[in-house]
């Protein structure tokens, strides 16, 4: 079964999928040890972790070789956060098959004009493609992927561009008609009034997505009531998750001239060999090192 077909399956079978945003392998095989459904191998950890802000200065390649990284390493199925898409549909033709090729299970593609800027800082510049010009874009995905099970979910930012939750449904039903299995719908409100009132006046067949990335108050328990979203992608926990822990610590080991606190504070390296599965390789050795 392809990791799409699963992807699907799970989605059928627990009607909420959790999704957990990586950045590295390393990330990912964390992610799939706490039992999440799949990975979200999302735009704004991977600038991030470059330390760039997330506005289109990362390239199609280095996030392929990353999600071409995370897939060798995990049986998860890979969300991919296309952005948008690269340029205009014929980029999105390409970026279609590359993906598809590299192992992802589905990909995200947002409304917003290339060069994109990140949906959730203040004051951002956010600009919308014209709805007839992101539908070419849709219709690209859906004729260029291989695998019928390979998600195409359009993202569209009109509330995060402040145009109003009637332009949303608006586009939101004019993606769906350009063949978009899904439907995204992102906020930066902090809290989840617009994202519940969209869901509320949503009757599209499309099931929707959502990133509660600005309004964690909307937990699993609270989305279900809603009933028509199907899947939380956890947005930036992994990156922040893992930032939180480094400043601490680096901090500490300034402030304690040395490591002999933190110590106990931190994984032991027999961890991270668990993770790296040493135990193979020390196998492998005692079989073909002669
Ligand atoms: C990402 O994780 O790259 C996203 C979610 O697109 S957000 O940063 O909230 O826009
Ligand atoms: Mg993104």
């Amino acid at each position: 079964m392809s990791p799409a077909k699963r992807l699907r399956a799970r989605m059928a079978e627990t009607s909420l999928i959790h999704i957990m945003a990586a950045h590295s392998p390393l990330s990912a095989i964390l992610a799939e040890e706490a039992g999440f459904d799949g990975l979200w191998a999302s735009g704004f950890e991977l600038s991030a972790l470059y330390g760039l802000p997330d506005m289109s200065l990362i390239s199609m390649t280095q996030h392929l070789d990353m999600l071409r990284a995370i897939a060798g390493r995990t049986r998860l199925p890979i969300v991919a956060d296309i952005d948008t898409g690269y340029g205009n549909a014929i980029n999105v033709i390409h970026a279609i098959s590359e993906y598809e090729r590299a192992g992802a299970s589905a990909v995200v593609i947002e409304d917003k004009i290339f060069p994109k800027v990140t949906s959730l800082v203040a004051g951002g510049r956010q600009e919308l493609l014209r709805i007839e010009e992101f539908q070419g874009k849709i219709k690209a995905a859906v004729a260029t992927r291989q695998d019928p099970d390979f998600l195409v979910i359009a993202r569209t930012e009109a509330l995060i561009a402040d145009l109003g939750e009637v332009e949303a449904l608006h586009r939101a039903q004019a993606y769906v008609e350009a063949g978009a299995d899904m439907i995204l719908i992102h906020s930066r409100k902090k809290d989840p009034s617009e994202i519940e009132s969209f869901s509320r006046a949503w009757t599209g067949f499309a099931p929707l997505v959502i990133v509660p990335n600005s309004y964690p108050d909307l937990n699993a328990e609270r989305v279900k009531t809603l009933g028509n979203i199907r899947m939380m992608i956890y947005g930036n926990y992994g990156i922040r998750a893992a930032a939180t822990a480094m400043q601490e610590t680096f901090r500490r080991i300034i402030a304690d001239g040395g490591v002999q606190n933190v110590h106990k504070d931190i994984l032991p390296v027999e961890e991270i060999f668990r993770i790296q599965k040493m135990s193979e390789i020390k196998a492998a050795e005692a079989r073909f090192l002669c």
